[in-house]
């Protein structure tokens, strides 16, 4: 266990805002823009053949509370981003939610076999309060990274907070070296 953390069995739900609720698929849209040769916007039913891959994670909270071998199923993070070119120029990614929620990962983070576009957990689809229809899933950092509700990845040059981290919290957020807070 990281430092600080204590074990829950439970599954807590938190967020800022209200849970979104969709009645279908049909307009929803993954766009990826910023320091990209070409802008890309995925529909759902092309996104989720991009690549699947199952892997259970240990995830932690910045308010302290962690839960272990949690089971998640999506698209690796790598496989999704061969289908666009990122510019060289690009460091870091905005993370775009609905209802304006943002965070920001550096691309060498998200550049790993454990980080995924992730659509079920234990094998069903997220519940709306974790995330439906898709989150990201960054394991490694605290779990305030792990944006639900994503709609869209900016590429960047350079870091730039997004919402919790212009509330304080950390850039980086590594539980490991108890990253909670930027000051
Ligand atoms: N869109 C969005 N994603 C978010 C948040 C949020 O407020 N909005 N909160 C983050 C925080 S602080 C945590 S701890 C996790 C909680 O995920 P869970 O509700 O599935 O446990 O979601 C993260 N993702
Ligand atoms: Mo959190």
């Amino acid at each position: 266990m990281p430092p600080g953390q204590f074990l829950t069995e439970r599954f807590p739900v938190l967020h800022y805002g209200t849970t979104p609720h969709y009645t279908n698929l049909q307009g929803w849209t993954l766009r990826v823009f910023g320091l990209v040769k070409a802008e890309r916007v995925f529909h759902w039913d092309e996104l989720i053949n991009l690549g699947k891959k199952t892997e259970t994670v240990d995830i932690h909270c910045v308010t302290r509370w962690s839960k272990l071998d949690t089971n998640w199923t999506g698209i690796p993070w790598r496989e999704f981003i061969i289908h666009f070119e990122i510019l060289p120029s690009a460091t870091h990614v905005m993370v775009h939610c609905e209802q304006g929620f943002t965070t920001n990962v550096a691309l060498d983070v998200l550049d790993d076999d454990d980080t995924m576009l992730a659509y079920l957990y234990d094998g069903k689809p997220l519940e709306p309060d974790h995330g439906y229809p898709m989150r990201l899933l960054v394991p490694k950092k605290y779990f305030w990274k792990s944006a639900k509700w994503i709609r869209g990845f900016e590429f960047m040059a350079g870091d730039r907070p997004g919402f919790w981290e212009r509330a304080g919290y950390h850039m980086d957020g590594d539980p490991w070296q108890e990253e909670r807070f930027g000051w």
